[in-house]
C-alpha cells in the first residue's frame, strides 16, 4: 500500500472516532430511519444528524461523487421537535436498501463501534474510504430554532469523510433541497434563483397557453404558510407571478403564530377547519394550505360563516385535477378532431395508497386511467410512477408530484418543433404539446412540492375556466373515519397487498371482512403507523354514521386481539 494511502486511510479513522466522541448518543436514545428519515425532540437530534452526515457523504463516494442532499426538518410535526432525511442524487429519497445501516450507524453506541461499522460497511458495498475521491453533499434547513446547531452537527458529520465537501444551501423548502440535488446532477442550473425562475417562467407560459375565451376566472387565493419556510418563500415570488393574486397568511413573519400550531396542510386535512388567522370574511374564497417545510398542499374553501369547517381539496382530487389536464392534453395531441398526423406513445398511470378516497380511485378509472397502489410513504409512490412515461402519484395528504419520462420529453419537444412549421393546421395540438411541456417544467419532478403543485393547480383552472366549485364537483368523497389504537407492538400487524390486508395476526383480516360487509360501499384496513406507536384503522362507507361505526368495531377487534 502506498504510504500515502496509508496516511490517508490512517486521517479517515481518527476523523471517525474524533466525530462520534464529539456527539455521543445519550444512553437509552434509539433513533430509526422512518418514512421521513430521524425525527425526535430537536434538541436531542445531534448525535442523529451528525451520522447522518457521515452517512450522506459515504452514499456520496459510493455513487462516484454524485451530489447527494441533507434536509433538516421535522415537516408538519411541532416546532420543538426536528428531523433529518437524505436525497439521493435523482433528487428523490435515499435508496431503501441502505436504511438498515442508517439505523445501525446512528444507533453505535461508542466511536469504535461507530468506526467498526463504517468500515465493514464500506468493504461490503466496495466503498473506497479513505483512497482518492471525492463526495459531494448538499444540505438545507427549514426554519426551526434548532436548525442552526443541527446544520453543524451535519457539517462536522460530513467533513469527517476525507475528500468531501459540504455546501450549506441556506433555509430552504424540503423541495427545494431535493430539486437542486437533481438539478445539479443534471448537470443543469441549481440555485435558488433558478428555481425560482423555473416556477415563474412555467407558470407565465401556462398562462399564455390558456384559450381567450376563458381569461378572467377567480384569481384570488388565500394561502394558509404554516408559518413555516413555505409561507416565506412564497412571499418571496408572489410579486412576479402575474394573473395571480396571492396573499399570504400565517406566513412566518414574527407575531402571526407558531410553526405548524393549529395551521397548515396536516391540521386542516386532519381537523377539516379553517387554519388560524382565516375568519368569516373568507368565506368563499379558494384558499390553499401548505405544510411547515411545504411538500404537502391541500386545498380548502369556508362555506359558510356560522362554523369554521370547510370543504376540503385534498391531494386525491388535486391527483383527479392533474390527471384530468394531462388525460385532456395527451387528448389533443393524439387527436386533434382526427387531423393528427403525428402522434405520441405515452403511457400515463395514476399511483395511489389505500387512504385515496375510494370516490377518487373510481373517478380516476373512470377516465379509463390506469391505477396501481403501493404502501403509504412516498418513497414507494415515487418509485411506482416512475414506471410510467407520465406518472402521477398523490398521497391523500397532500404529497405527490408528477414524473415524465426522459424519452417522452424528447418526444414532446420534437413533435413541439415539427408542429411549429405546420401552423396553423397544427396549432391546437401544438399549444397541447407546449402545455405538457411547461407542465414537466412547473411541477417539482424530484419530489411532491406545495408551492410548484399549487403553481400547477391555478395554471389548470385558468385553463379550464374553472371555479373552485367546479373542482369539488369533480366527484363527490365517500364518509370515511381513521382512527388510532394504542397497543403493546404494533409490529405485530403485518399487512400485504399495498397495506389493504392483514396477514398477521392470523384471523384478524376475517373479523375485518365480516365487519364490512355488513355496510353498503364499506372498505376498511388496518396497519401499523411509520411515525407513532400507534395502529391506525381507515374506514369508508356510504354515510358518515356508517364509516365512523365500521371504524369503531374494527379498532375494537384490533384492541382485542393486540391489547
Ligand atoms: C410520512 C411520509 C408520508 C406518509 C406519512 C404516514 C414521506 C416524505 N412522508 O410523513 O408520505 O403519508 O409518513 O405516516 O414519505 P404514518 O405511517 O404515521 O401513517
Ligand atoms: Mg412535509
Amino acid at each position: 500500500m502506498a504510504a500515502n494511502q496509508e496516511e490517508q486511510e490512517q486521517e479517515q479513522r481518527r476523523r471517525l472516532l474524533a466525530v462520534a466522541s464529539r456527539f455521543p448518543l445519550p444512553s437509552g436514545c434509539r433513533f430509526s430511519y422512518g418514512t421521513a428519515g430521524f425525527r425526535a425532540d430537536g434538541a436531542t437530534m445531534a448525535p442523529a444528524v451528525c451520522r447522518a452526515g457521515i452517512l450522506a457523504a459515504l452514499r456520496s463516494v459510493k455513487l462516484a461523487g454524485a451530489a447527494v442532499g441533507i434536509v433538516i426538518t421535522a415537516s408538519h410535526n411541532p416546532f420543538g421537535d426536528n428531523g433529518v432525511k437524505i436525497a439521493d442524487p435523482d433528487g428523490g429519497m435515499m435508496a431503501q436498501h441502505w436504511e438498515p445501516f442508517a439505523d445501525a450507524l446512528t444507533n453505535a453506541p461508542d466511536p469504535d463501534a461507530l468506526l467498526q461499522l463504517v468500515l465493514q460497511f464500506c468493504r461490503d458495498e466496495g466503498i473506497p474510504l479513505g483512497s482518492q475521491h471525492t463526495a459531494q453533499v448538499l444540505l438545507g434547513r427549514d426554519t426551526r430554532p434548532t436548525g442552526a446547531y443541527l446544520l453543524d452537527a451535519a457539517l462536522q458529520g460530513i467533513n469527517a469523510i476525507v475528500g468531501a465537501c459540504a455546501i450549506d444551501m441556506g433555509i430552504l423548502t424540503t423541495p427545494q433541497l431535493h430539486w437542486m440535488v437533481r438539478s445539479k446532477n443534471k448537470g443543469v442550473k441549481a440555485s435558488e434563483s433558478d428555481y425560482f425562475m423555473q416556477l415563474i417562467g412555467s407558470f407565465r407560459r401556462m398562462l399564455e397557453l390558456v384559450p381567450k375565451d376563458k381569461i378572467g376566472g377567480e384569481e384570488k387565493l388565500i394561502v394558509d404558510g404554516a408559518n413555516g419556510i413555505g409561507g416565506v418563500k412564497l412571499e418571496q415570488i408572489k410579486a412576479e407571478l402575474s394573473g395571480l393574486d396571492i396573499n399570504v397568511r400565517n406566513s412566518g413573519k414574527e407575531g402571526e403564530g407558531i410553526l405548524n400550531h393549529m395551521c397548515g396542510a396536516d391540521f386542516v386535512q386532519k381537523e377539516r377547519v379553517t387554519p388560524h388567522g382565516f375568519s368569516s370574511e373568507d368565506v368563499g374564497v379558494r384558499c390553499a394550505s401548505l405544510d411547515g417545510d411545504a411538500d404537502r398542499l391541500v386545498y380548502f374553501r369556508l362555506p359558510s360563516a356560522s362554523d369554521n369547517r370547510v370543504d376540503l381539496v385534498d391531494g386525491d382530487k388535486i391527483l383527479s385535477l392533474f390527471a384530468l389536464f394531462i388525460r385532456e392534453q395527451l387528448d389533443i395531441v393524439n387527436n386533434n378532431g382526427g387531423q393528427a398526423n403525428k402522434s405520441l406513445s405515452a403511457r400515463l398511470g395514476i399511483v395511489q395508497t389505500a387512504y385515496a378516497n375510494g370516490a377518487s380511485t373510481q373517478f380516476l378509472k373512470s377516465l379509463g386511467l390506469e391505477v396501481a397502489f403501493t404502501p403509504t410513504g412516498v418513497k414507494y409512490l415515487h418509485k411506482r410512477a416512475l414506471d410510467y412515461d407520465i406518472g402521477i402519484y398523490f398521497e391523500a395528504n397532500g404529497h405527490g408530484t408528477v414524473v415524465f419520462s426522459e424519452d417522452l420529453i424528447s418526444q414532446l419537444e420534437s413533435l413541439s418543433n415539427e408542429l411549429a412549421s405546420q401552423a396553423p393546421t397544427g396549432s391546437a395540438q401544438r399549444h397541447a404539446v407546449m402545455r405538457l411541456l411547461a407542465t414537466s417544467q412547473l411541477i417539482n419532478q424530484a419530489v411532491g412540492d406545495a408551492l410548484s403543485g399549487l403553481l400547477l393547480v391555478e395554471a389548470i383552472l385558468q385553463y379550464k375556466g374553472w371555479s373552485f366549485q367546479n373542482w369539488c364537483e369533480l366527484y363527490s368523497d365517500l364518509p370515511s373515519r381513521q382512527l388510532k389504537v394504542k397497543v403493546k407492538d404494533r409490529s405485530v400487524i403485518v399487512t400485504t397487498d399495498a397495506e389493504t390486508k392483514v396477514s398477521q395476526p392470523s384471523g384478524l383480516q376475517e373479523l375485518i371482512d365480516k365487519e364490512t360487509a355488513n355496510y353498503t360501499h364499506g372498505r376498511c384496513f388496518v396497519r401499523p403507523s411509520g411515525t407513532e406507536d400507534v395502529v391506525r384503522v381507515y374506514a369508508e362507507a356510504s354515510t358518515q354514521v356508517e364509516a365512523d361505526s365500521l371504524a369503531k368495531s374494527v379498532a375494537h377487534h384490533v384492541e382485542r386481539i393486540l391489547g
